[in-house]
């Protein structure tokens, strides 16, 4: 152990330098996929499958790679609140929060996985009065790419939050793009006002702005372009959001590289509609595992 309490053998669990000196962990499997992870937002922003692939996740070239500011892009984690829907900042604290390695799989094993924790503070609590732990877990090997996010209620007073892990696709270009698996859902559609619609199309063609909630979202989705496809599936996470900004907002988004819009796409994994409730004790655990074709 080091003075941080960090485990000295496990090399996943050394933080390296990353963009703007912000510490980061190098995960590599031993059949060659890898990952990247932040402790600024326990945030992924690389993804490379095994074998002939390429990088998988977008990262903004402008992101803030800093204390306070969210990145723009890769997985960044939502909680406990998405969006504007409640009090605190947009998309909650974790996102703009230090976590700490506490765990990693060491040489042995066909994965190479590191688990960050987030728990409450002084600072949390006064703009969320509750005591919790949040364990973001991430796992690479072969064509996947594994995301856990769990949560407990460390107090002893139920808390409500909502949580999603807001996953940047990168693509060559989104309006080659399709996604399939929403046929027959409902979605509530941000840009119209939460206004709630059915999607009757089997494959979501992206045109240009998009930002839905999907609801009660049970089958696996799927990211198709030309030349490769990215599986999407998930668990303990109801909810699905597809958001684009478009060329428009996209440009007026600081963070965003200039016609970043194009090159991605958000395919997130959200508990929204219904805020999760966790009595004092209590656990809850939602994944989200992406995986290359
Ligand atoms: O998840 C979709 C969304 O809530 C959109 O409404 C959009 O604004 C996006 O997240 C990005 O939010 P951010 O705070 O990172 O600019």
């Amino acid at each position: 152990m080091d003075t941080r309490g960090i485990p000295a053998t496990v090399p996943q669990l050394r933080p390296i330098a990353g963009r703007g000196g912000q510490p980061k962990l190098a995960l590599r499997a031993p059949d060659g996929a890898i990952a990247e992870v932040y402790l600024h937002g326990a945030h992924v922003t690389s993804w490379v499958p095994a074998g002939p692939d390429a990088e998988r996740l977008f990262v903004s070239a402008t992101s803030a790679f800093r204390s306070g500011a969210p990145i723009r892009g890769g997985v960044p984690v939502i909680f406990p609140q998405f969006g504007a829907f409640g009090s605190l900042p947009r998309h909650g604290f974790a996102r703009t929060s230090d976590w700490q390695p506490i765990a990693a799989t060491g040489s042995a094993g066909d994965t190479a996985s590191v688990t960050l924790r987030l728990i409450d503070s002084a600072a949390s609590r006064a703009l969320w009065p509750h005591a919790f732990s949040a364990d973001m877990t991430v796992t690479v090997r072969g064509a996947a790419l594994t995301l856990q996010l769990a949560v407990s209620n460390t107090g002893r007073a139920p808390m409500e939050f909502t949580a999603a892990l807001h996953t940047y696709l990168r693509v060559g270009d989104v309006r080659q793009t399709l996604v399939r698996g929403l046929e027959g859902c409902t979605f509530r559609d941000s840009t119209q006002g939460g206004a709630e619609y059915i999607q009757t199309e089997p494959e979501l063609a992206i045109t240009g702005e998009i930002d839905r909630i999907y609801l009660q979202v049970s089958r696996k989705l799927a990211l198709i372009e030309p030349g490769r496809t990215t599986g999407i599936e998930s668990s303990g996470f109801p909810d699905a959001v597809v958001w684009n900004p478009g060329a428009e907002r996209g440009a007026a988004l600081p963070d965003l590289e200039p016609g970043g819009h194009a090159r991605m796409l958000c395919i997130e994994a959200a508990a929204v509609a219904a805020p999760i409730l966790l009595d004092a004790g209590q656990r809850w655990s939602g994944v989200q595992r992406l995986s290359a074709r």
